[in-house]
């Protein structure tokens, strides 16, 4: 049975590899599982046949035979566990990763879609030049304390894990906004993640489905 993953057919982000499914596409490359993939548009994610895979109308979703899970981090937690090569065998080094996987999607990630969404939808409100300011200082205040703990290491705890992939893909949430200059080693550190061969084939899978040429992973 093929995994399929659903996905934006027109993802918002044109291209650039933000949206959520490209963290499932990148742990499906990682573990070298094909998938196949559902193209959705922004109507149709609302519609019962895909509210019955993901109660809030969203993507990405993940199906392998009659199992159907939505939330990235969920799906990427679930190819991890049953496949080597995203979590560590020793018990502690697994717990460590699975708590910066942890670490990605709760303590990073909302700062940063904070702001993003305040730039999408309260551009035009007489607070947004108040707040885009606390918003952007909530980021840098995270920034700061991963950049500190990454130091000059290449991955957050050792070896390259689910825990670096979902942070790199969170961070990279960031591009083009600026708010990275100032931490170079966080820079190297999503540059060495985009290095990755399976970063790369996962890139170029949802770039296709954008650019009119979808493939399966
Ligand atoms: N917590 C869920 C998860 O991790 O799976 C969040 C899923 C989610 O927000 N999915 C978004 C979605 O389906 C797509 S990825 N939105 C439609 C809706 O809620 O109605 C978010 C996203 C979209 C676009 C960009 N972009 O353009 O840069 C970046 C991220």
């Amino acid at each position: 049975m093929t995994i399929t993953i659903t996905v934006f057919e027109r993802s918002p982000d044109r291209g650039r590899g933000l949206a959520r499914d490209m963290r499932v596409r990148w742990a499906l490359e990682e573990v070298g599982q094909p998938y196949d993939i559902r193209l959705l548009s922004l109507g149709a994610i609302k519609e019962p046949a895909h509210l019955k895979r993901h109660p809030f109308g969203q993507i990405p979703t993940y199906e392998d035979g009659d199992l159907v899970l939505f939330e990235s981090g969920a799906i990427v937690f679930h190819i991890a566990e049953h496949h080597a090569g995203l979590l560590p065998n020793d018990a502690n080094a697994r717990a460590r990763a699975i708590t910066w996987m942890f670490a990605a999607l709760s303590t990073v990630e909302p700062p940063i879609v904070e702001r993003s969404m305040a730039m999408l939808v309260e551009r035009d409100k007489a607070w947004y030049g108040q707040r885009l300011p606390l918003l952007e200082e909530r980021v840098r205040q995270r920034l700061g304390e991963l950049s500190r703990r990454l130091g000059d290491a290449d991955w957050l705890d050792d070896a390259f894990s689910a825990g670096d992939l979902l942070m790199v893909t969170v961070l990279r949430r960031l591009d083009g906004s600026g708010m990275l200059e100032a931490y170079p080693n966080l820079r190297a550190y999503i540059a060495r993640g985009e290095a990755r061969p399976a970063f790369k084939r996962a890139f170029a899978a949802q770039l296709a489905v954008f650019d009119g040429k979808p493939s399966t992973g």
